[in-house]
């Protein structure tokens, strides 16, 4: 850490995900992790079959660190930031939101537009194993960029840092578009994984994905193209088969939190295209099916 104690970056809610970029950017920078508790010890096992193991300590209160990345689930995304605020004498230089779904990224720019924000939506896999190890399931692409003005002047920096632990990032001007393409993969793989209670690949072929992927695809392509996110249902459908494909043996996010008795992020994935057509007018049958299975089974 730098003379003034500040960490380089903070980690706000590290599951999977946030352990991976703690992991990867402490080899080059400080790295201060904030959650409820959490493990002092932790190995992470490489695809490579490479295993590092790395200690961290948990920081409750204090000083804000320079970049605060977000990974907390969408639904937890602004009591975590308000509590973390809260504690900090001073703001984060900037805060990094990685939560699934659309909404969340709304909710938090509406209370901290006064701090610069970015968003990303990555494709990285990372699974915990019962005994605590994390395992970096697949690499993917980490797509990165601002949501509010003073953002934008952050992207380069935090984005070169990234690239730099070895996630493949790429920038983006308008951030919106990138998660809304993850939203219409989460939607399409996410709950039929929780329904079905299997990896991503096993849907492939599964009656009872196959029976409802083509209507799920054309409600979310016009939901999409109404949102002002151009897609067609074809082009959706192809994305969903092969992100079933490349992470196969991936236990799906949704999938995870249902096995572990979280709450799972269905209302900002599914749900939230279902409130989208609402909104605009379209009828979404297989969406608020998917949603209402997925409620009624954590229920
Ligand atoms: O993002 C994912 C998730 O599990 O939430 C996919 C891409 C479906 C990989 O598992």
């Amino acid at each position: 850490m730098s003379a003034s104690n500040i960490a380089d970056y903070g980690i706000i809610g590290p599951g999977s995900i946030g352990l991976l970029w703690a992991v990867k950017l402490r080899a080059a920078h400080s790295v201060a992790l904030w959650g409820r508790s959490g493990p002092v010890g932790l190995s992470l096992e490489f695809m490579q079959g490479e295993t590092i193991s790395e200690s961290f300590t948990f920081e409750p209160r204090g000083q804000a660190p320079g970049t605060a990345l977000v990974t907390t689930k969408a639904y937890d995304t602004v009591r975590a930031l308000d509590g973390a605020i809260k504690r900090w004498r001073q703001p984060p230089r900037a805060i990094v939101l990685f939560q699934n779904g659309v909404g969340s990224q709304d909710e938090v720019q509406q209370r901290f537009d006064h701090i610069p924000l970015l968003a990303v939506s990555t494709t990285e896999g990372a699974n915990r194993t019962a005994d605590g190890a994390l395992v970096h399931a697949g690499s993917g692409l980490t797509r990165l960029g601002p949501l509010n003005a003073s953002g934008a002047a952050w992207a380069e920096k935090i984005g070169a840092d990234f690239c730099a632990a070895g996630f493949d990032t790429r920038l983006e001007t308008d951030i919106r578009i990138a998660l809304w393409e993850k939203l219409l993969i989460n939607a399409g793989i996410n709950a039929f994984t929780v329904l079905l209670d299997c990896p991503n690949g096993a849907l492939l072929g599964h009656s009872f994905f196959e029976d409802r992927l083509p209507p799920l695809c054309y409600e979310l392509a016009v939901v999409s193209q109404a949102s002002g996110y151009p897609a067609t249902a074809e082009i959706i459908e192809a994305r969903i088969r092969t992100v079933a494909e490349k992470t196969a043996g991936n236990i799906s996010s949704m999938l995870q939190d249902v096995r572990s008795g979280r709450p799972t992020e269905i209302d900002v994935i599914n749900g939230a295209v279902v409130r989208a057509g609402i909104a605009l007018g379209i009828a979404t049958p297989v969406n608020r099916m998917l949603a209402d299975a997925v409620a009624a089974r954590t229920r």
